[in-house]
């Protein structure tokens, strides 16, 4: 099985992403609107097919990117039965099983942070997804969307730590940097639920938390509720002046074949040594050229009436070109992927001169 962990700074969420070795059918757990295209790139650099995304609850710290993806990638939209949201194609009932590949997923509801909460454990109850219900030393909150501390309590006591001790815990947030556990330290370590703590116990910890609500509670609910659709059904724009892709590495790029049919519409840098520049791989006629060493300092030459595509010779020199670029402010910029050497290959009689 794959698995990532990635993690988003600004409401300290986990997304999951999960895949099948063999046939390469994933799902994403718990994604984040604003990380999208962090997502969809790490899904298609990894040559997945994302069959779904699932959410363990209706969150109100976060607009979840369910329905981005299903726009991008044709992915379904998994949540809570409980949590009525209006484009979920997939429904999740406790007990039912997200199969991907060899791989499936065990739905247990969970309620008690909100009353839709559902965690995901894997076939082989080797590890749990546990949203908001159990965290790392911590438990979610319940003062709000139908919270119940002594519901919480009995999700946790009989549908979470009766997985086997090592079954690794990870969850849906961490405020502290701290990215797993497993069901026998939590059963053990857990402060507020864990070292044989009673119901009473744990509802007075939870009542007495005192926290302020979450900062994007009054987008993130209504935003939710339509499965991470925006209030006018639009979404994000994307560059439009030509088919950019945004890589896992957050690296603008194109496509050499289409800078090449636009040529006259776009102003390409070259970021080499001017020896390197008139050298046998040669250039792009008409290529500006500014060595990537002196880029920063004579970023002012570079004209932004055009979008700028950056050269070198195989394309990594001009990524920090472009990534330079960016930094300066010029927002219609891109990499012209495998440079030079690409660049040739694909045009080997022209050569430079097309
Ligand atoms: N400061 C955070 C609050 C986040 C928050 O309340 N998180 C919920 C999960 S949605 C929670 O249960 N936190 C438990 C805790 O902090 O102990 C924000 O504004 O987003
Ligand atoms: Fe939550």
């Amino acid at each position: 099985m794959i698995l990532r962990q990635l993690f988003d700074l600004t409401s300290s969420t986990y997304t999951y992403l999960l895949a099948d070795e063999r046939t390469r059918e994933a799902v994403l757990i718990d994604s984040v609107f604003e990380q999208h295209v962090r997502d969809a790139a790490l899904v298609r650099e990894l040559g997945l097919q994302l069959l779904c995304t699932l959410d363990t609850h209706l969150h109100a710290d976060h607009v979840t990117g369910a329905w981005l993806m299903k726009v991008a990638l044709g992915s379904r939209i998994g949540t809570s039965a409980v949590c009525g949201v209006k484009n979920a194609d997939l429904p999740l009932v406790d007990g039912a099983t997200i199969r991907f590949g060899a791989q499936a997923l065990e739905v247990r509801a969970t309620p008690g942070h909100t009353d839709g909460c559902v965690s995901f454990v894997s076939a082989d109850q080797g590890m749990v997804f546990t949203g908001d219900a159990l965290l790392v030393r911590g438990a979610g909150r319940t003062d709000f969307q139908n919270g119940d501390a002594h519901r919480l309590f009995r999700s946790i006591r009989e549908r979470l730590l009766t997985l086997p001790d090592e079954c690794a815990l990870y969850p849906g947030h961490d405020y502290q940097g701290r990215t797993s556990s497993t069901i026998g330290e939590e059963r053990q370590f857990n402060p507020r639920i864990g070292g044989g703590a009673r119901e009473e116990d744990f509802v007075g910890y939870m009542a007495n938390l005192a926290l302020p609500h979450p900062k994007q509670m009054e987008v993130a609910l209504p935003a939710n509720l339509r499965g991470g659709q925006p209030a006018d059904g639009v979404a994000p724009q994307t560059p439009t002046w030509g088919p950019v892709i945004v890589t896992y590495a957050g690296l603008p790029e194109i496509d050499p074949e289409w800078v090449a049919r636009h040529r006259r519409d776009v102003h390409v840098l070259d970021v080499r040594t001017p020896a390197e520049f008139d050298a046998n791989l040669g250039h792009i006629d008409g290529a500006q050229l500014i060595p990537l060493d002196e880029l920063r300092v004579r970023v002012g030459e570079v004209p932004r009436d055009k979008p700028v595509i950056v050269v070198c010779q195989t394309g990594r020199r001009s990524a920090l070109g472009t990534q330079i670029l960016a930094n300066a402010g010029v927002e219609r910029v891109a990499n012209c992927a495998g440079g030079m050497v690409t660049w040739n290959a694909l045009w080997p009689p022209l050569g430079a001169g097309i």
